[in-house]
């Protein structure tokens, strides 16, 4: 597949992998970006130094296009931001913030910069600052969400700037792919999908997790006292987090309940006190697969779909 994302990162798919934090580890990056995907290795807060490990340990595994993503409002961005230019990183998404203080040094070591933007305002801001592409990340992803959906997201993002869009949020087979395409996006970013995949690390309760969620057992957090919105899967502790919001507890409080939280489910496979980030599409996700048959399950489905509709359309 050609297009102008496969173009600018020199990849076989416009795929990429979703910069989850704590999750995706040089394992799965790898896996990813053999298969012929963009993957990413996740900055999170971890120190800047293991990052770096996992970014040696990436090279050592695959010879393709690898990005890191960087969460702006961790305390180690500016860190980061110095050692993917330090180590050759050639692609870098960010998310939970604006990247722009960083944007020259990228450019000018060669960086392809790739920010998740949850609205239009912000997209043309990256835009103006000298963004490659942007990803149009819609609140039905896992994680920290904005407020819009990718339906309604990804077009408007499409109509305000001219490189090209990569959609997130609800996307996991076929049908979502050929779906963003015809909301004008030009590849996708995928996490929750690769929470299920064979190659990803994390504990096997959270596998089973995702596995296991219906429709409507993801739960978001953080909506009512100003700290970041979180969607993640249903448990003791979003019910906890929840409770306590509408109880009226502070934003340190709320934000204490966060600390650790993410770790406890990716580490210690804590059904009951970790936060099991992950998207409204977990409900649709029911298998196991290796990395490289997710990514051409869902490309050969959308192409299938899109002759099908097209030839249906044209009758
Ligand atoms: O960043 C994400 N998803 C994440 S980050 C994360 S780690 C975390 N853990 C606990 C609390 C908070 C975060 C887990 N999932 N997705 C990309 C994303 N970016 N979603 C929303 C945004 C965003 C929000 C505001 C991007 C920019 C922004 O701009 C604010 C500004 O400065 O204009």
């Amino acid at each position: 597949m050609k297009t102008r994302i496969t173009d600018l990162l020199g990849v076989e798919y416009p795929v990429l992998q979703g910069g989850m934090a704590w999750v995706a580890e040089s394992t799965l990056a790898a896996a990813v970006s053999n298969a012929g995907g963009v993957g990413l290795i996740a900055g999170g807060s971890a120190p800047a130094e293991v990052i770096r490990e996992e970014i040696r340990k990436a090279k050592a595994l695959t010879d393709k296009p690898f990005g890191v993503n960087i969460m702006l409002m961790s305390p180690n961005a500016d860190d980061l931001a110095k050692i993917v230019v330090e180590e050759g990183v050639k692609i870098v998404t960010t998310g939970a913030g604006n990247p722009g203080k960083y944007m020259e040094a990228w450019k000018a070591a060669g960086v392809k910069v790739i920010p998740v933007v949850p609205s239009v305002a912000l997209a043309r801001r990256m835009e103006r600052a000298g963004a490659d592409a942007v990803i149009a990340e819609g609140c039905e992803s896992g994680g920290h969400i904005g407020q819009t959906t990718t339906m309604c997201l990804v077009p408007q993002v499409v109509d305000a700037v001219s490189i090209p869009v990569i959609a997130a949020g609800g996307i996991a087979d076929g049908r979502g792919l050929a779906a963003a395409l015809m909301l004008g996006a030009e590849g996708i970013q995928m996490g929750t999908v690769f929470l299920a995949s064979e190659e990803c690390q994390i504990h096997p309760n959270y596998k089973e997790l995702v596995l296991g969620a219906k429709d409507t057992d993801s739960a978001v957090t953080g909506q009512i006292c100003g700290v970041a919105s979180v969607r993640q899967i249903k448990n003791r502790y979003t019910k906890k987090v929840v409770e306590r919001e509408r109880e009226g507890a502070s934003f340190d409080e709320i934000e204490s309940m966060t600390i650790g939280s993410l770790r406890r489910a990716v580490k210690d496979g804590d059904k009951e006190n970790g936060s099991f980030m992950a998207g409204q599409i977990a409900g649709m996700i029911k298998e196991i697969r290796p990395c490289a048959k997710i990514i051409t399950d869902i490309f050969g489905e959308a192409e299938q779909l899109l002759r099908a509709k097209a030839a249906e359309y044209t009758k």
